[in-house]
């Protein structure tokens, strides 16, 4: 199975894990299984020392752990060249951020902020642009890049509002990227994961009530779990989806065909 997926000592950069609810670390415990050397990226001190010691209690040894704010254009460059220096090659780039505003969650949608607007679109959807940039000298044998979307890119979730937009940039940015890079055998992709209860999913009011509603009616009947969207990832990042480019994947129990 580890030869069809070829991921066995390739690097893969896992960037926005807060803590162990995080889908980054769904991704991450995938990845270890099949042998993927892993590099991670954390933009607080507090994220840092929560990750150091995630990797520490489950005896994961990490390439290295590296400081990176997607905010910020110099820090992006300088994580990336020390992931190059270390590594050489870089195969994969999971980028499992984002960030708005929790006044921009709340209340109207009309009221969003002309501030809150550009900071929740540069930190969720502009930096996968930098990003990618940034990872690509170092993607020299080809790989696979990843975002993390979500269904109110595409339909109104009430709860969403500003995020929406910036998911929506996000999954149009994945099809850009995508044609741009595909001549060069890196391939872009997201994951439109369903509601998982992690630090993130605090912000948007009501959330219980849309991790009901998908358990009630989505096809699966059931929500969608870290691991289910890692096991996702890992397919993406491997051999056996080379031929897929462009993509948004729904790992949500199939809710968003229903009417
Ligand atoms: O229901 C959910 N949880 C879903 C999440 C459903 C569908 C999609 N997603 C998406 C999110 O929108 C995000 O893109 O999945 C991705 C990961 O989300 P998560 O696992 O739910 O989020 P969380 O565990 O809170 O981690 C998000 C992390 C931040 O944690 P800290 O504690 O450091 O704020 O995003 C990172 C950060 O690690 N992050 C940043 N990293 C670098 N630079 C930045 C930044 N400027 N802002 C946030």
């Amino acid at each position: 199975m580890t030869d069809l997926l070829q991921l066995k000592d390739k690097t893969i950069v896992i960037m926005g894990i807060a803590n162990e609810r995080s889908i980054g670390w769904g991704v991450a415990q995938s990845l270890y299984k099949v042998g993927a050397k892993l590099v991670f990226t954390y933009r607080q001190e507090r994220s840092q020392k929560k990750l150091l010691k995630l990797l520490e209690k489950n005896e994961f040894e990490a390439e290295l752990v590296v400081e990176c704010d997607v905010n910020n254009d110099e820090s992006i460059s300088n994580a990336f060249k020390q992931i190059g220096e270390k590594v050489g090659t870089i195969h994969g780039v999971v980028h499992s951020i984002a960030f708005a505003h929790a006044a921009d969650l709340k209340g109207d949608f009309i009221n969003t902020s002309r501030e809150g607007y550009a900071f929740a679109q540069d930190t969720s959807a502009y930096s996968l642009i930098a990003v990618a940039r940034e990872a690509k000298p170092y993607m020299t044998e080809g790989g696979s890049i990843i975002g993390m979307s979500y269904l109110g890119a595409q339909r109104v979730i009430p709860e969403y509002k500003v995020m929406g937009i910036a998911k929506s940039a996000l999954e149009t940015t994945v099809k850009y990227l995508a044609s741009d890079l595909g001549p060069d055998n890196i391939r872009v992709n997201a994951i439109s994961a369903g509601p998982i209860r992690t630090l993130a999913a605090k912000g948007i009011p009501s959330f219980n009530d849309i991790l009901n509603e998908v358990k009630e009616t989505a096809p699966l009947r059931r929500n969608v779990t870290q691991e289910d969207v890692g096991d996702m990832t890992l397919a993406m990042m491997s051999h056996l989806s080379r031929g897929v480019t462009g993509e948004i994947i729904y790992v949500d129990s199939g809710y968003n065909i229903m009417a």
